[in-house]
């Protein structure tokens, strides 16, 4: 049985805004409850960049009537003339008479100033309810909005050995159904999924959002330095997201142009005949590409990883083993560490057992 009190009411905030993750591009997700007289008067969730924040919807549901209620908000409230005006005006504005807030907004244009807003006109704010759960609802905004590079997940599903295919390059299934359902939903909670070139020639996959509800399709950003993608690959003919092939500076120009006419956009990145992952991940957030789910081969994902470019790992693991040595591929190939105490190491570690499956997953700190 639940208790009613502050969690109560801030639990479902978090919820809403839970449900709403992958539709608000670089917004953070946010959820608004606002409470009078022993009773919910209003609900918000900010559900698309450009609409109305969380506080506004709850606002206008409780239609006039919010003054001297508590308004429970996952992110403090902005302060700031953005696409919309600012919330911590609207809430002055409307006369509630106390604002219990998750997380301070790190946004540099609010960061503090909406919960000063509020006190200086009276209001008795609280701030840290549920801050952990809200700070990781929101990871991915935190880093935009603070590096304007986008967040990036690596997701892996392998072996108990590590492996992600068999030494023939057979791959189907790895993982079990929970597992696969849980990738889609992954998917579609970030604004771009990227993969190898080899991924794109080895099993022409079209790294769509396969839910059992429709769900948003990320834009699909294929590591190619030397521009090798079929132009028959279903990324390039299937019209069902946009595709950015990102190629080296030495990359053949007619090749461009072909991708190009097929409706692909292509980024060059770094000076050499290599992609420069770095450059490529700040080219990513000039487009607004906040958050990457990264579905690479084992190069891809060992660069990315050595370079400090992840910043969560999600690692499904089936109770399978394959063997197979270097000719079965492995969700990890990069040089690797001398000494187990120079191990890339994962922070904050979550472990999640799916049936037979086990997802483990956390943010990788390098030494
Ligand atoms: C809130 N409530 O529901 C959201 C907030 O361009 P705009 O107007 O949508 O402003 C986006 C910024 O506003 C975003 O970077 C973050 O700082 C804050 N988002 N704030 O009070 C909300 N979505
Ligand atoms: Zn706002």
């Amino acid at each position: 049985m639940e208790v009613m009190n502050d969690e109560f009411y801030m639990s479902l905030a978090l919820d809403m805004a839970e449900r709403a993750q992958g539709q608000t591009g670089i917004n953070p997700v946010v959820g608004c409850v606002v409470v009078k007289d022993g009773a919910v008067i209003g609900l918000g969730t900010h559900l698309k960049r450009g609409t109305g924040h969380a506080e506004v919807h709850a606002l206008n549901m409780a239609a006039g009537q919010a003054a001297g209620s508590t308004a429970y908000v996952t992110l403090e409230p902005c302060s700031h003339y953005g696409k919309t005006p600012p919330c911590s005006e609207r809430l002055i504005a409307e006369g509630v008479a106390r604002v219990v807030i998750a997380c301070e907004d790190p946004n540099p244009q609010v960061a503090g100033r909406g919960i000063a807003m509020l006190r200086e006109a009276g209001i008795e704010v609280e701030v840290g309810l549920l801050r952990e759960r809200a700070l990781r609802l929101n990871e991915k905004f935190v880093k935009y909005i603070l590096t304007k590079r986008p967040f990036v997940t690596l997701k892996s599903a392998s072996t108990l050995d590590g492996k992600i295919a068999t030494r023939t390059g057979d791959s189907k299934w790895i993982s079990n159904e929970s597992a696969r359902g849980i990738v889609h939903t992954l998917r579609h909670r970030h604004q771009g999924i990227m993969a190898g070139v080899g991924t794109i020639i080895a099993d022409n996959p079209s790294l769509t959002t396969r839910t059992e509800v429709p769900g948003i399709n990320p834009v699909r950003i294929i590591i190619d330095s030397g521009l090798r993608t079929p132009l028959e690959s279903s990324v390039v003919t299937d019209g069902q997201a946009p595709t950015i092939i990102i190629a080296a500076e030495t990359a053949d120009a007619a090749k461009e142009e072909a991708l190009t006419a097929a409706g692909v956009q292509v980024l060059r990145c770094g000076a050499g005949p290599r992609v420069d992952l770095a450059a490529a991940m700040s080219r990513l957030g000039e487009l607004e590409i906040g958050s990457i789910l990264l579905e690479g081969g084992g190069i891809l994902n060992g660069a990315m990883l050595e370079q400090g470019l992840v910043d969560r790992v999600v690692l499904f693991f089936a109770p399978k083993i394959v063997g197979g040595g270097a000719a079965a591929p492995a969700a990890f190939a990069f040089d690797g560490v001398e000494l187990m105490r120079n191990a890339v190491t994962l922070r904050g570690v979550e472990v999640e057992v799916l049936g037979d499956n086990v997802c483990i997953s956390g943010i990788p700190e390098l030494v």
